[in-house]
């Protein structure tokens, strides 16, 4: 059985609006590889941190939609765990939840999470690198990765790319003011299975600590933003956040 402080019990269970921030960790044990974690197989020589460039792209589009389209396939063939469908339960307890995650992966709305703010994209959609036209159908795409030719946009002739956040891009300005917003006025925050090295996502956690805010910390490891955290989970969040769920709510 998991231990968890009284006060932190009291808090999520009279909370009015929790806001979570989510990263890879979360869905480390659905079987997506973390950004930072080595890379495996093909990809093992490749620093993630040099591909999810736009100088990447343009440097060698193919390499890097070989990349993406590899992600998509491992992504397409993973569920859900036991951590998404804990912020599902969450969710369904508390008058207000706000859901920011940084992955591109889909998981947490497959899971069943409604609203869920990205703010990195989604490796599922498609836009054109020079328009920003965005593409729905996949179909064609995919089949034209595998010949030589690489995907275009009907509309000026651009290459595609996956609509994700690549370094030195602008995230969704939308979703960045939602999560903002949220992460200053909620009254508990979480931040579970990130890193905390990538701006300006990162800096959510120290908004919310800022204004006084209780900050939760859920990961296997340490990052730069735990000592300024009011609790840390030390731990899988696969198995830390079904626990505190069922601590708090036990009979539902
Ligand atoms: C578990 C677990 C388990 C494992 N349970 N836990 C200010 C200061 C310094 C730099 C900058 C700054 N402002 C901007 C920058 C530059 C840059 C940046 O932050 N660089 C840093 C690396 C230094 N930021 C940007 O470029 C951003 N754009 C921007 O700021 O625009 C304005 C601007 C433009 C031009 C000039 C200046 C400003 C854009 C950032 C976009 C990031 N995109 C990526 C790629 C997305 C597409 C793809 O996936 O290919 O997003 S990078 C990558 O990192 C991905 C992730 O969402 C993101 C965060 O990673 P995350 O989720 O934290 O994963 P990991 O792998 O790092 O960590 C996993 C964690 O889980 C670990 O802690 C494990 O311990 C834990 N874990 N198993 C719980 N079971
Ligand atoms: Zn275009």
């Amino acid at each position: 059985m998991m231990e968890f402080p009284d006060e932190l019990i009291y808090l999520l269970a009279n909370a009015n609006h929790v806001a979570v921030l989510t990263g890879a960790g979360i869905s480390a044990e659905s079987g997506v590889p973390t950004f930072r974690e080595a890379q495996t197989g093909l990809w093992e020589r490749y620093n993630p941190e040099e591909l999810a460039t736009p100088r990447a792209f343009i440097g060698n589009p193919k390499l890097v939609w070989e990349w993406y389209a590899w992600r998509r396939e491992l992504i397409a063939e993973v569920e859900p765990n036991p951590a998404h469908y804990a912020l599902v339960d969450m969710a369904s307890h508390l008058p207000r939840f706000t859901l920011i995650t940084q992955n591109i992966d889909s998981l947490h709305h497959r899971a069943g999470s409604q609203d869920v703010i990205e703010l990195h994209g989604n490796i599922a959609r498609t836009k054109c690198f020079d328009c920003g036209m965005k593409l729905f159908d996949q179909q064609e795409l995919e089949l034209n990765l595998y010949s030589d030719q690489l995907p275009r946009c009907d509309y000026c002739g651009g290459l595609l790319r996956p609509d994700v956040v690549w370094f030195g891009e602008t995230l969704p300005m939308e979703a960045l003011n939602r999560a903002y917003n949220a992460s200053r006025s909620c009254d508990l925050f979480f931040s579970i299975g990130t890193s905390a090295l990538v701006q300006p996502a990162a800096s959510l956690p120290t908004q919310a600590i800022s204004q006084g805010i209780p900050a939760v910390e859920v990961n296997t490891q340490f990052t730069p933003l735990s000592a300024a955290m009011t609790f840390i989970l030390n731990g899988p969040a696969g198995e830390v956040l079904p626990a505190l769920v069922k601590r708090v709510w036990p009979d539902q």
